[in-house]
């Protein structure tokens, strides 16, 4: 071949196929990668053809983005996260790539329809809810912002369990989204790296009479890179998700072989491989489990190692340039011990000296705050982190000795109250190594996810931390990616907004302000509504088949989709639920616009309130679903297995967005913004990003309830008894009362009492009886709303025009400003 007919012969492969050349590629891979042939292919065969002949696409976009990478040696982003919830991979790559409209064709022409195929797919759950997909937004974000950035994770052989429900309650299934292999990932053996637990440490002196730590791990554990590609919006850069999986060490694990010890030798093997084997279903904290804490060092450690690999690969031992190359970003404090785990490599490993190696950590991370419940703040028992880590907790020691000294003793001399609240070690019976602290000491910036959020995080979460490090703190609000959550999974309000504000809105969300212009035209007014309608009729359908359940699409659609948790309040929209069906049995021509309550969760398989919660739910729906006298009024449908597909179905559909966490609690919300962004009306609590929201939409556009912050925290002072509601409000008493009764549960009283005795004896610990009345005012006002609909239709398009800020673009763009500061890296 002549080097013009190479270069031709690369310019073809790099260039966008069409659909005729997507054909031939399916054709070849379904032929040479999948060994079957067109007249027997399964509709499986079709869809794993069609992703490698897009991975050619996508490799193309990897080799040149990695290259452009390494030949500008460019400072990089590391996300360390134990969860990344990612959904589905196949229409987003094919979007992202601009290929989706050719591979469409591709597959009709080839007797395929592209939606059926796409149900081949298993979602990615490697997460719990918004902190793990906080994560996939951010890093399509970074792809398409050409940004030099890597996510870091494990690659856990069990996402998030399956959910189903047996007589209402919910039963869990394991989740093995790559039984038979997934097409998007690729396994990196050349990048392997062994990491160490266990064991204990030694003190030795070295010839010039030097104190040195030696620590003899107990085990060595081989972590295996699996890279998921991340394909940027329009042909930006490709980059990767690199996640671990845990397997034997072989060098280890050969000598008890040989030794004859061929059982141990393997049960050994299915040890280090338990490591990255299910993920956490908690969405709160596993801190004690030994196990999560393996798994919280195992990716950090392999990671860590990688990066320095790659480091090294361009500077060799010279280290002073490693802050200006790296910076690591923690979500949350899961990944924290990746502090003294650098530290372990620069002291123990590099001879660095201490303050040397503390000046370059402090450079190197950063940290995200994601919760305020006291319940989530992450702590390590001493005696675990001993047994598992024992080098890592003396250098934590280190870390808390010369902070408490140098830092927390130079501000308050003397002050031993000061030094206990601040210690990174909490004393006690059973001291524990506070996650959070360390994070914060540790880290050149701190931040959390929402205005007010990061506000309680330094008025009330870290005060002395904020006195100490005032320029530390800093706020990101949270976005989402709106090619996921708006182009790919609203096609039809996507065309719409093409026509009327341009095509540049899926990396310039501010651009829908335009459509503001149009929210008092009455024929954008009724496309807007005509378009809701037929998502709202496939949402009917998907919830039939699913549920049985049949569903009017012209009803008012109201989504609450999120983890099951009390300080969410699912509990708080069932009360409201009871209280209209009893209103309608009181009244029989109880006027209301008819209204389908939609609702999507899992619960924490131990939180055992949050499955009753479920259980209620699912009764209640019964009874009231199968009861003639509320002629359809109200619908109730509880969607089992809540997911991002899921969510990419019902987010377009909404016309009602239930965000009601009790005011302080929730961190931010992301399921807010891709409602409003699809037009849905918001029910909301001034809580994390909804009073971010409200100022975007304005008042008219939101429906605002409950107490503030401040009137929380007021209350509780003055003493909140949740009981006085109970007794002057008689809706509240009678529905709470209804519960105990056997109505929705017919000849097993008391089912479902759980629930009114959390909201009376347990305290009502989250206000639910106290914002009661105001969301059932709030909730009025949307029926009233909803019976004007071009006042309705001008909400809704004003809810999309309005939310641009949301963007996890901009979300991205205020890391770099304020925490990263790092340049993008063009590609072509
Ligand atoms: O992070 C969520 C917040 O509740 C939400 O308000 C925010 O929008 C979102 C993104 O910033 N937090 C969250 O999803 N947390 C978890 O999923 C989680 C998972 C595991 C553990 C703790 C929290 N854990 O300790 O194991």
């Amino acid at each position: 071949m002549t080097k013009k007919q190479t270069k031709s012969l690369v310019a073809a492969i790099e260039s966008q196929p069409t659909a005729e050349q997507l054909k031939e590629r399916i054709i070849r891979h379904l032929h040479a990668s999948l060994g079957t042939d067109v007249n027997k292919a399964s509709a499986q065969a079709w869809w794993r053809a069609t992703c490698a002949a897009v991975n050619e696409v996508v490799y193309d976009g990897l080799r040149t983005t990695q290259r452009a990478h390494y030949e500008q040696d460019t400072r990089a982003v590391h996300y360390f996260s134990l969860e990344y919830l990612m959904g589905r991979l196949f229409s987003n790559n094919l979007h992202n790539l601009g290929l989706y409209a050719q591979a469409k064709q591709a597959l009709s022409e080839l007797g395929h329809d592209i939606a059926e195929l796409e149900d081949q797919e298993e979602d990615m759950a490697l997460g719990n809810g918004g902190l793990g997909r906080l994560a996939a937004c951010f890093i399509d974000s970074l792809a398409t912002m050409n940004l030099p950035a890597i996510g870091y994770g494990i690659h856990y052989e069990h996402g998030l369990f399956q959910q189903a429900f047996q007589n209402g309650r919910q039963i869990e299934r394991p989740d093995s989204w790559r039984e038979y292999g997934n097409p998007w990932e690729i396994c990196r053996p050349e990048s392997v790296q062994e990491i160490s637990v266990y064991g204990y440490v030694e003190t030795v002196y070295d010839l010039q009479g030097q104190m040195k730590k030696v620590w003899h791990p107990g085990r060595i554990i081989k972590g295996v890179p699996w890279d998921i590609p991340v394909v940027g919006y329009q042909g930006s850069s490709v980059n990767v998700l690199r996640l671990w999986e845990s397997r034997a060490s072989d060098f280890f694990n050969w000598d008890v072989f040989n030794s004859g010890g061929y059982v141990d030798a393997s049960r050994e093997n299915i040890e280090a491989e338990t490591i990255s084997k299910v993920l956490y279903p908690n969405d709160d904290t596993d801190a004690g489990k030994e196990l999560r804490l393996i798994q919280q060092y195992f990716f950090c450690s392999c990671s860590l190692k990688d990066i320095i690999r790659r480091y090294k690969r361009s500077h060799g031992d010279d280290w002073s340039q490693f802050p200006a190359q790296v910076v690591i970003q923690l979500n949350d404090t899961h990944p924290a011990v990746a502090i003294p785990e650098l530290m372990r490599i620069l002291v123990d490993r590099a001879d660095m000296q201490w303050d040397e190696a503390w000046a370059i950590c402090q450079q190197v991370f950063a940290y995200t705050n994601h919760t305020l419940l006291p319940e989530a703040l992450e702590s390590w028992s001493v005696r675990l982190f001993e047994k598992v880590l024992p080098r890592h907790l003396e250098i934590i020691y280190e870390i808390n000795r010369r902070f408490l000294l140098e830092q927390v003793d130079v501000l308050w001399p003397g002050d031993n109250d000061k030094k206990r609240k601040l210690s990174i070690i909490e004393e006690g019976h059973n001291p524990m190594v506070r996650m959070g602290h360390l994070s914060v000491v540790g880290s050149f910036r701190v931040n959390g996810v929402a205005e007010v959020h990061s506000k309680l995080v330094q008025s009330d979460l870290f005060p002395e931390m904020v006195a100490l490090w005032p320029d530390k703190f800093t706020n990101v609000t949270n976005g989402v990616t709106p090619r996921r959550w708006l182009k790919a999974c609203n096609p039809r309000l996507s065309s719409m907004l093409d026509r009327l504000v341009g095509t540049t809105w899926p990396t310039n969300l501010k651009e829908l302000a335009k459509l503001a212009d149009f929210a008092d035209d009455a024929r954008v007014q009724d496309d807007f509504m005509a378009i809701k309608q037929q998502n709202k009729a496939d949402l009917a359908k998907v919830i039939k088949e699913l549920t049985g359940i049949a569903v009017d699409p012209s009803a008012i659609f109201d989504i609450q989709i999120k983890r099951l948790h009390e300080y969410k309040r699912q509990h708080l929209n069932l009360l409201h639920i009871l209280a209209l069906y009893r209103r309608i049995l009181q009244n029989p021509d109880y006027d209301m616009v008819p209204r389908v309550f939609i609702f999507g969760a899992k619960a924490a398989p131990g939180y055992k309130l949050a499955k009753e919660i479920i259980y209620a739910i699912n009764k209640v729906g019964e009874k009231i679903n199968h009861d003639k006298r509320v002629k359809d009024r109200i619908k109730v449908v509880f969607m089992p297995n809540y997911r991002v597909t899921l969510a990419e179905k019902m987010i377009p559909a909404a016309d009602v967005s239930e965000q009601i966490s009790t005011a302080g609690k929730e961190a931010s919300g992301t399921g807010n913004m891709k409602l409003a962004l699809n037009g849905a009306i918001t029910v909301g609590t001034l809580d994390g990003a909804n009073i971010e929201i409200a100022e975007e939409v304005g008042d008219d556009n939101i429906s605002i309830f409950g107490l503030t912050v401040d009137e929380v925290k007021a209350l509780r002072a003055e003493g909140y008894d949740s009981h006085d509601y109970y007794h002057q409000n008689p809706e509240i008493k009678a529905v709470l009362d209804w519960l105990e009764t056997d109505y929705f549960t017919p000849g097993k009283p008391g089912e479902l009492a759980s629930i009114k005795h959390s909201l009376l004896e347990g305290g009502d610990p989250y206000l639910v009886l106290a914002d009661f009345e105001s969301y059932q005012a709030a909730q009025q006002k949307i029926d009233g709303w909803y019976r004007d609909q071009a006042g309705w239709a001008k909400k809704a398009i004003m809810n999309t025009a309005c939310v641009g800020k949301f963007t996890s673009d901009r979300s991205i763009q205020d890391y770099v400003d304020r925490v990263w500061q790092l340049k993008p890296c063009q590609v072509k």
